[in-house]
């Protein structure tokens, strides 16, 4: 029997500070991408249903304390341990729309005094490298207009601030397909160019092998 031409699913990630409309435009996306008859699946980090995710679901409702780099380990570890169902969905066709990735968890974690791009970067090195980056750039004026912020770990305006630097700084690597997207239009606008991008990404895809994130050659 020949094998079937497999076609690979893209690897989508929505990044960006804190109530830039990430949640509710991969929610649109997986939507628009399954009207137009493309198996899309969602999902998003930290995925707070696995053990894993449950320290650190305790830790950004400051139910718990962990030390720093221990919580920025739990974080890559909460993907790494999704990995094998990442790989299986992308290689039976299914593009993934991905609420946040191993970009938050250096943003955030480096945003903290004492750690360094370099030692944040190192546990999600390997990962599924993404197809595809779209960041929602929100100014902090029109964020503030948003509302009031929650009452997780992070969610204080200084915070939020060195979290957006430093995704900053790691936007500045090539190996990466960044997106810049202007995320204060409203939000119909916002998802016609995340839409228009993915649909780009999703051709091309699926003729290329799946790469591994920040590996040098
Ligand atoms: N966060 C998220 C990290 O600090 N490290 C990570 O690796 C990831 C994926 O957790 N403030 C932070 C960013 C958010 C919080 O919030 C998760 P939400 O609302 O579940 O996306
Ligand atoms: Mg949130």
């Amino acid at each position: 029997m020949a094998a079937m031409a497999s076609k690979r699913g893209a690897l989508i990630v929505l990044e960006g500070v804190d109530r830039a409309g990430k949640t509710t435009q991969c929610k649109k996306l997986v939507q628009a991408l399954l009207q137009s008859g493309l198996p899309a699946e969602m999902m998003r980090f930290p995925d707070r249903s696995t053990t894993i995710g449950q320290l650190i679901s305790a830790y950004l409702e400051k139910k718990s304390e962990l030390e720093d780099h221990t919580v920025h380990l739990l974080f890559s570890a909460n993907r790494w341990e999704l990995v094998p169902v990442m790989k299986k969905k992308l290689e039976q066709g299914i593009t993934l729309v991905v609420d946040r990735y191993a970009f938050s968890g250096v943003a955030f974690t480096s945003a903290k005094p004492g750690f360094s791009l370099d030692w944040c970067m190192k546990p999600d090195t390997g990962l599924p490298q993404p197809d595809l980056v779209m960041f929602l750039q929100l100014n902090p004026d029109e964020a503030a207009l948003r509302g009031q912020f929650g009452a997780e770990r992070y969610e204080t305006s200084a915070f939020q601030k060195a979290v957006q630097e430093k995704f900053e700084q790691l936007m500045k690597d090539q190996t990466v397909n960044w997106k810049i997207i202007n995320a204060s239009q409203n939000i119909e606008g916002v998802h016609d160019d995340i839409r228009t991008h993915s649909l780009n990404v999703i051709n091309k895809a699926q003729t290329m092998p799946l790469g591994e994130l920040w590996k040098r050659a």
